[in-house]
């Protein structure tokens, strides 16, 4: 199965696309902690990257099309993949079609997960006093959801047209979000 997990920040991406790709067991594929994993000290780190993130904006099409060009090409993701936060533009999700077509390969399922806003903020604040990312100050994230109306929501459009869409609201426990995503499965799946 190849799925990707479409969301504003803080929806739950991260935890509930973790939790399915474990269900499946194919690789997990996080752009986001690729990209942070490029800027880890000791990397061949591009100051551009560590820029952009901090600032909550997009990285460039042709570093994360790079990035998810060479993880695929790994023997773990020859039967599948999770992609969590990719794409998140239009030009991405044409690049994401043409690299699985290259592998005879083509999308399964497409994710959406939603919640409003306010639950959104609060979540990120939440998780800034833990975790400490620089991304997660609250002028970053009103920053970061902003991106995410004018560059990625357009893409559910795109999803709808081809048919391959599933929209879950991402509210509610841990649990019950996921139990949700396990409906959009198809029934032989789900258990
Ligand atoms: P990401 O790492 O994808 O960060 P994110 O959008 O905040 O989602 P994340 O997965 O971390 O949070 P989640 O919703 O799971 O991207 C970071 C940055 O990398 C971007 O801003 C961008 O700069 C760059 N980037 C990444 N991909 C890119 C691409 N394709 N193109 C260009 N740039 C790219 O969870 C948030 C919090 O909510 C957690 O603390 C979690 O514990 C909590 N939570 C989860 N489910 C919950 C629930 N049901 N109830 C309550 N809390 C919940």
């Amino acid at each position: 199965m190849y799925i990707v997990f479409i969301g504003p920040p803080g929806v739950g991406k991260g935890t509930q696309s973790r939790r399915l790709a474990r269900h499946f067991a194919i690789p997990h594929l996080s752009t986001g902690e690729l990209l942070r994993a490029a800027c880890a000290p000791g990397a061949n780190r591009d100051p551009q990257v560590s820029q952009h993130l901090a600032q909550g904006r997009l990285v460039s099409d042709q570093v994360v099309n790079e990035i998810v060009n060479r993880r695929l090409a790994d023997d773990d993701c020859s039967r599948g993949c999770l992609f969590d936060g990719y794409p998140r533009t239009k030009v991405q999700a044409r690049v994401l079609d043409e690299l699985l077509a290259a592998r005879s390969q083509k999308l399964d399922l497409v994710l959406e997960l939603r919640a409003d806003e306010d639950e959104l903020i609060r979540r990120l604040q939440q998780r800034a006093s833990t975790e400490k990312r620089t991304d997660d100050s609250p002028e970053t994230i009103r920053h970061r959801l902003r991106i995410y109306r004018e560059e990625t929501a357009p893409l559910i459009e795109f999803y709808q047209h081809s048919g391959q869409l599933q929209t879950v609201e991402g509210v509610g426990t841990q649990d019950e979000v996921f139990d949700r995503i396990a409906m959009c499965l198809p029934a032989k799946q789900r258990s």
